[in-house]
């Protein structure tokens, strides 16, 4: 992450036409440890999530459910909303592209590109895939003529469209992204945009027909089409922006000059199956805008069982967000960002929630109640003074290491420095063995030390895991006596001496699931 002070953070806005699932569960908790981040280290920070709401899409989920597509959304944005509270995501705004300002400003941002003419009509004859709502070629068709994202059924249209002139931006593009080596991250997907970009690019389809689909945004020069709903989706991030004001007259509705705003976007958050849309469409479509295109796309993998993308179905497979009931939401956030490599793919199993939950647990959990209860026992709960500290450098060390990982969104790794200085701390406990510490009148003051800087690491820990654990952490806060929690800077400085900590129950307690029995 770059130092800048200002944090405009998105994650994808998800189609209404379903429950929230794991992997929109993964992309929202990694943007808000990003977002939690960024605001501990003093940036201004914007985070923006919510629904994808028009399209064929939903429109047939609605026809099927025998409800209007607004009534659809409607119960999915509250959906969704719901689960970004229990997962306790810090978003600054939820978007829905149902919403008039947004309907606005896709209107004025299609009437720029017309003015601007670069959009013209011609006819479309290819393959659709309603799921993922694309078109396909022949030759980019999956086996057995599927879609090449989710292996279902495409249908063949034939269909007058508008198409934006995607093409004539195709070299400032690649000029782009290899001027800008950190523009795409990983490597891994830059390198895939960059070898997209090697064949000629087509100029985009940006409409559909009214009459095939009628739940979407009109186009202002040609009321019996619709904006294509991925180009619609595409523009929340500007419409959150506040760059835009429609209501102005187009000389004054804010495409020459975004200063005011937190547009350009500093990072897009996506999953790497819709990395063409944002690596490609998107900064197109704000070329051709004349606008400034967003600074960074972090592009993550997927949460798959065997080899398949875990959604909502997943047949007898324990559910990762049901864990929550079991486990509670901060052992849910810190399984999902602890165990994926930030940028791959991980398999979801029960075994490796155990472990890592086990790592909260039998770590840090035990590192907490063992620090705490023995302030309890030897010093009346009232942390000592200590003229020395002890576990510095490794102090230190897992600073430098989580500011060091966070800086190119190792967020896995970062993570693992704060538990290693939690497992530091419990070696240092079985070394300097406070227990014998105390029977002996000649060592008060190493007591204290030892006692001293127990607690210094558990106020660090805690703003190293705030932004994995918010809940936990504020609760470990209370315990060590803090009345609000300290940042990444504050946490070395905070004066710790004098506070009454409270003993209480395991901040992890041992939990037995139900299923722990099938494992084996
Ligand atoms: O694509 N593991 O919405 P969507 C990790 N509305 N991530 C996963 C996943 C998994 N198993 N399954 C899905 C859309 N995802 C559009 C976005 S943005 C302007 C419009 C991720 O509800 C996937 O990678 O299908 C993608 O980032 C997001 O969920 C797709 O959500």
């Amino acid at each position: 992450m770059s130092d800048a002070r200002r944090l405009f953070i998105t994650t994808p806005i998800y189609y209404a036409s379903g429950e929230p699932h794991i992997g929109h569960a993964y992309a929202t908790i990694l943007a808000d440890l990003i977002a939690r981040f960024g605001r501990q280290t003093g940036a201004d920070v914007f985070f923006l999530t919510g629904t994808d709401e028009h399209g064929q899409k939903i429109q047939e989920e609605a026809e099927l459910r025998g409800i209007k597509p607004i009534e659809l959304c409607d119960t999915m944005a509250t959906a969704f909303s719901k689960a970004w509270e229990t997962l306790e995501i810090s978003h600054n705004r939820f978007i829905r592209t149902t919403e008039p300002e947004h309907i606005a400003v896709v209107t004025a941002f299609l009437q720029r590109l017309w003015d601007r003419d670069q959009i013209y009509d011609g006819v479309y004859s290819g393959w659709y895939c309603v799921s993922d709502e694309r078109y396909w070629t022949d030759k980019d068709l999956g086996p057995g003529g599927t879609c090449s994202i989710c292996s279902q059924k495409v249908t063949h249209v034939e269909e007058k469209n508008y198409f934006f002139k995607m093409s004539n931006y195709q070299d400032a593009l690649v000029q782009h992204i290899e001027d800008n080596p950190d523009w795409i991250i990983p490597e891994i997907r830059r390198n895939e945009v960059l070898g997209f970009l090697r064949q000629p690019l087509a100029d985009l389809s940006i409409s559909r027909p009214r009459s095939r689909v009628s739940w979407g945004i009109p186009l202002p020069f040609d009321e019996d089409h619709v904006a294509y709903v991925w180009v619609d989706a595409l523009i929340n991030y500007l419409t959150a922006s506040g760059a835009i004001n429609p209501e102005a007259p187009p000389s004054e509705q804010g495409f020459e000059d975004v200063s005011d705003s937190w547009w350009p976007c500093d990072l897009h958050l996506i999953g790497k199956d819709i990395l063409t849309n944002h690596a490609v469409y998107w900064p197109t479509l704000l070329m051709g805008a004349g606008l400034p295109v967003q600074r960074q796309i972090l592009s993550h993998g997927w949460w798959i069982v065997g080899d398949t993308k875990m959604s909502k179905s997943l047949g007898n497979v324990v559910d990762p967000l049901a864990l929550r009931e079991d486990f509670g939401t901060d052992a849910v956030r810190w399984y999902l960002l602890r165990e994926m490599p930030t940028g791959s793919d991980a398999s979801f199993t029960p075994e490796r929630f155990m472990t890592r939950y086990n790592e909260l647990s039998n770590v840090l959990g035990n590192l907490v109640s063992r620090s705490i209860s023995m302030v309890s026992k030897y010093r009346d709960g009232i942390v000592p003074t200590s003229q020395d500290d002890g576990l510095s450098s490794e102090i230190t060390q897992a600073l430098a290491s989580n500011h060091e990982a966070m800086a190119s969104y190792r967020i896995h790794e970062a993570l693992s420095a704060s538990m290693d200085l939690a497992r530091a701390a419990n070696v240092y406990v079985e070394d300097r063995q406070p227990w014998t510490q105390a029977k002996d009148p000649n060592a008060a003051q190493e007591l204290d030390e030892t006692l001293a800087t127990l607690v210094r690491v558990l106020c660090v820990i805690c703003a190293l895991l705030e932004p994995v654990a918010p809940g936990k952490m504020a609760e470990l806060g209370l315990r060590l006596g803090l009345d609000t929690l300290p940042s990444l800077e504050t946490s070395l400085t905070v004066n710790l001496a004098g506070n009454r900590l409270e003993v209480s129950d395991p901040l992890f307690p041992r939990i037995e699931p139900s299923w722990a029995g099938d494992l084996g």
